[in-house]
């Protein structure tokens, strides 16, 4: 449970190797690690800190969907994918406005550029949400999880679709040991705004329950992970509905593991605190279908957490 991920911070920041990353931020970091979730105990969503969980369904929800779109995603006034999106626009030939190289840390480091950056960011939400040519253009951060997920390409230009497929497969061959969903398609992956963090999961099936491993590349511990364990216990949840199950454990396997330089601080405040109960998660059982689903389906009972710890996601 929550414990399993407070030690792994607590040993991350004991015995990390302190290395520099792509983002120029640098990071604390481990190669290699396991937690595991009982769903039958609760669901995972972290008490030690409050974890948005509107914006964890609505992003699950979004790859369901198979859209690699931002706007739904504002729509629903979820900003987490936004500065993969301004990248793109920002390094094409249309944009003209102030230069806005390095714009994470620069607006970390100079309040000046960060107030024009404010503005750059707002400009640029509210032209993909109204306007649908900006929006098919920049809006769209390429071949993400939902196309990997739902419309895989294959060499013969036909479309595969992963996720009905594995549930499929559950369905009808429980005991396979192939249920296997892969976002990690290497001719694709130029393609994308930035190559899938969670690369590859499998589901298994015993005792009338569904369990999911989730094998993650890279793991931004103190932003990313709490979404990602959140949204993979969601999923495997809705996966069980449809496919008259219940769930299992929720297995979450990591490769390169890591807590960013500029989020020590935030994560020993967070180990001081005590974990608290876990809520329950209810949703309409009435939806069978995966694809079914709506935000306003899901409900948390009983969340009850620590307040909110900022920090700046590094991109
Ligand atoms: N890039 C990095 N550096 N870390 C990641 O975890 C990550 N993701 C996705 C893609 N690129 C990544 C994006 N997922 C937040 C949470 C998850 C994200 C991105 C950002 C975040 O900032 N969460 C805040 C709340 C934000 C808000 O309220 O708008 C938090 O406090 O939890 C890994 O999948």
């Amino acid at each position: 449970g929550e414990q399993a991920y407070l030690d792994l911070c607590r040993s991350i920041l004991d015995n990390g190797t302190k290395k520099e990353d792509r983002t120029g931020t640098g990071t604390y970091s481990i190669f290699a690690h396991q937690m595991r979730f009982d769903l039958q105990e609760g669901f995972p969503l972290l008490t030690t800190k409050k974890v948005p969980f509107r914006l964890v369904a609505s992003e699950l929800l979004w790859f369901i969907k198979g859209d690699t779109n931002i706007r739904y995603l504002l729509a629903n006034n979820n900003n987490i994918w936004n500065e993969w999106a301004f990248k793109k626009w920002i390094e094409s030939s249309e944009y003209n406005g102030p230069d806005m190289t390095d714009f994470g840390n620069r607006s970390l480091k100079d309040p000046e550029f960060k107030k024009v950056y404010d503005v750059q960011m707002e400009a640029f939400k509210q032209k993909v949400l109204q306007d649908n040519t900006f929006a098919e253009k920049y809006g769209e951060l390429g071949s993400v999880y939902g196309k990997q997920w739902r419309d895989w390409k294959t060499t013969q230009n036909e479309t595969i679709d992963q996720l009905k497929d594995v549930i499929h497969s559950i369905r009808t061959n429980p005991d396979s040991r192939r249920h296997i969903v892969s976002a990690w398609n290497p001719e694709d992956i130029p393609n994308m705004a930035l190559p899938p963090c969670h690369t590859l999961f499998q589901f298994y099936v015993a005792d009338g329950k569904l369990s999911c491993q989730l094998y993650q590349r890279s793991a931004d511990v103190f932003l990313g992970v709490p979404f990602n364990i959140a949204s993979y216990a969601l999923l495997t949840h809705l996966i069980a509905h449809e496919c008259n199950l219940d769930v299992g454990e929720f297995v979450h396997t990591f490769g390169d593991t890591h807590i960013y330089a500029n989020h020590v601080e935030q994560v020993k405040t967070q180990l001081q605190r005590d974990v608290r109960e876990m809520p329950v998660l209810k949703f309409n059982k009435d939806k069978e279908s995966i694809f079914d689903f709506e935000l306003s389906d899901f409900e948390l009972i009983g969340y009850d957490p620590h307040p909110t710890i900022k920090a700046p996601i590094a991109v």
